[in-house]
């Protein structure tokens, strides 16, 4: 087995594991919480309010391992994403891939997001699981090896996007995907452009093209706090192309308004003193958030739920921030 483990192995292979972040009773503690949170609703994850709201929750960005791995991979002038979710039984395996995609779609899809190609780009998914990743019960998730590595740069960004397809669609072919050894209290910090899905698991079914949660015993019940973590730039260009997601929401069409929500969220302004704390103590962690004006007019839209193109005018929004 290569070694996941070090940092040199998020620019290689695209993911880095991060081992024995929790020990087992704080993994028994957040299981028993989240089950008992989880158990009011039948939604697949709770959002940033829920972490804020939850000490035990937030202090798990601020775990030394966690840190210190960040630290290694990114540099000191590694920040913070909180597009918060924290999923319970959450498994996407359908589609003509079966499930595997990158996060970056949204943002290749858009031709003008040519930093997707440089070769300093740095943006990544922090994942805790509170698992073990099984043969049954899956638990964590699969990845491509290497696959962030069809962002290539020929200096053109119609080259770039159509080696990007024709390369993924080989490497889906005949790639090397591996089931990540995630272990319960471990971490793992992946490249948004490293092809992934949740792993299987031969008992799970019921799993849906988007996310879905799926019924399972409680003592498999499948629990993950995800976040994004980059450099500044990273985080700029990811929250452009986040408002651009956020004003297409919709909730008449059943959409969750998941971007225009934390969006809402400027730090400090919007984060509990108990949060604040970890971040000074932190004395590295930087939390990135959009201008607060702007963060206002999604706070009103998400507080509405209303998202037509007149409110988003009438709030003083542009489709193209
Ligand atoms: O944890 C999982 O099941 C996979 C989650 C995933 O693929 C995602 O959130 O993009």
């Amino acid at each position: 087995m290569p070694d996941f483990t070090s940092s040199d192995s998020f620019r290689k292979n695209g993911f880095v594991l991060i081992e024995n972040v929790l020990d087992c009773d704080e993994v028994a503690r957040l299981r028993v919480k989240l089950s008992k949170d989880f158990s009011r609703h039948t939604r697949t994850m709770e959002t940033i309010r829920y972490f804020l709201e939850n000490k035990e929750l937030h202090a798990l960005q601020f775990n030394p391992k966690i840190i210190g791995k960040l630290k290694e991979v990114v540099g000191d002038d590694f920040t913070y994403v909180n597009n918060i979710e924290i999923q319970c039984n959450s498994f996407g395996l359908n589609g003509r891939k079966d499930g595997w995609h990158p996060d970056c779609g949204s943002e290749v899809a858009d031709i003008s997001n040519q930093y997707l190609f440089e070769s300093g780009y740095l943006f990544g998914k922090v994942g805790v699981f509170l698992q073990d990743n099984t043969l049954e019960f899956g638990g964590g998730i699969d990845a491509l090896v290497g696959g962030h590595r069809a962002f290539r740069n020929f200096g053109n960004p119609f080259f770039n996007y159509v080696f990007w397809k024709l390369a993924s669609e080989f490497q889906h072919k005949v790639g090397k995907k591996i089931t990540v050894p995630v272990k319960a209290g471990s971490a793992v910090y992946f490249d948004s452009r490293l092809p992934h899905r949740s792993s299987p698991g031969t008992l799970i079914q019921g799993a849906g093209k988007k996310m879905a949660r799926v019924e399972l015993p409680p003592e498999h019940s499948k629990y993950v706090l995800y976040w994004e973590a980059t450099d500044s730039r990273g985080a700029r260009d990811f929250l452009r192309n986040a408002q651009k997601r956020a004003i297409l929401e919709d909730a008449a069409n059943g959409s969750e308004l998941f971007f225009t929500e934390y969006l809402g969220y400027v730090y400090p302004e919007h984060y509990p003193s108990s949060y604040k704390r970890l971040v000074e103590l932190s004395a590295s962690v930087r939390i990135a958030s959009i201008d607060p004006m702007r963060a206002m007019c999604f706070r009103t839209l998400y507080q509405n739920q209303t998202h037509d193109l007149d409110s988003i005018e009438r709030i003083g929004l542009s489709p193209a921030p």
